[in-house]
């Protein structure tokens, strides 16, 4: 029996699940388990990328779930990226045919560019040395003809701070339908959040329990004595206290987990609510960007010289 699952709406009219299951640090060899388990579970919503390295897996896992008939393609809601390398518009076309062939889809529901950075067609790895000066315009009207092709149901960015965003909607022809950055309780994305509303643009929160498995982010999100004592008050753990603060706040969360009890305990997050009392106490957390980006800068190659100018001074 299909479990209950609240949608978000896009600006495109087609509904986005609120829970998606995160793929970025799924390892190859179990990131197939981890979608099966998911999907069996209830999750409609698969966030990919070519950069995560998995997407060929993903494809034979969803391929067999299809065949099997455990889900339908029109039930399924899967987004995949844009890597760097391929902004030049010619490329587009092609990248989206990689990820589609990968995946063994005919359509993506959203595709997004992945950063506001340009890497050399060709290079590999995320390495400064490997930036250019991007060209969003030309990659965005790339990203359009996609959208017109229905290769992708809809388009979107990612890592795109306001200024970013708004440049991007002042020459669009198609509004961009989402943007996906990192979001949980102590980097809620205040200002961010409200020019996404403010335009009909909807935030979906990539790392919403922190990546507490990402040493370089060093996220301790899941430890924050609110997140801890609310979770406590409601007999939930922090990491749903986390991601039901997300969709209260109105956006969606991709949480990745390759376990299937974690998996399960990430969507269990539908049938109870933080009350008001407790959900005020969210707004005094202080924040921290985790993810600070500093390998999508370079002093002198492309536009953002450091991370002041990648986040438009929202770090
Ligand atoms: C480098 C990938 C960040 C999250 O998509």
């Amino acid at each position: 029996m299909a479990k209950e699952i609240k949608y978000f709406e896009l600006n495109t009219g087609a509904k986005i699940p609120s829970v998606g299951l995160g793929t970025w640090q799924a390892e190859p060899g179990v990131v197939g388990q981890s979608i099966e388990a998911a999907v069996k579970n209830g999750y409609r919503h698969i966030d990919c990328a070519p950069v995560y390295g998995n997407e060929k897996e993903i494809g034979v896992v969803l391929k067999k779930l299809f065949d099997e008939k455990v889900v339908k393609r029109e039930d399924l809601f899967i987004t995949s990226k844009l890597w760097c390398t391929d902004h030049a518009p010619e490329d587009v076309p092609v990248a989206l045919g990689k990820t589609l062939e990968d995946l063994q889809l005919q359509y993506v529901d959203l595709y997004l560019i992945h950063w506001p950075v340009r890497f050399k067609k060709g290079t590999t790895g995320i390495k400064p040395d490997n930036i250019v000066k991007p060209d969003i315009p030309a990659t965005w009207k790339a990203m359009e003809a996609l959208y017109d092709s229905g290769k992708a149901r809809a388009i979107g960015v990612s890592n795109f701070s306001v200024k970013k965003l708004g440049d991007l909607l002042a020459i669009a022809r198609i509004p961009p339908a989402a943007n996906q950055v990192e979001c949980h309780p102590t980097w809620n994305q205040t200002k961010l959040r409200g020019f996404c509303k403010s335009k009909g643009v909807h935030l979906s929160a990539y790392s919403p329990l922190g990546s507490p498995g990402t040493t370089t982010m060093k996220g301790e999100v899941l430890k924050h004595p609110v997140l801890v004592a609310t979770a406590e008050k409601l007999c939930k753990t922090p990491a749903q206290v986390a991601l039901r603060w997300g969709l209260q706040m109105g956006h969606s969360v991709l949480p990745k987990s390759v376990q299937e009890s974690r998996i399960k305990e990430n969507f269990d997050v539908f049938s109870w609510s933080i009350p008001d009392d407790l959900f005020a106490e969210f707004s005094q957390i202080e924040q921290v960007r985790l993810l600070r980006g500093y390998l999508f800068v370079h002093e002198t190659l492309g536009e953002n010289k450091n991370i002041e100018e990648l986040w438009d001074g929202e770090i």
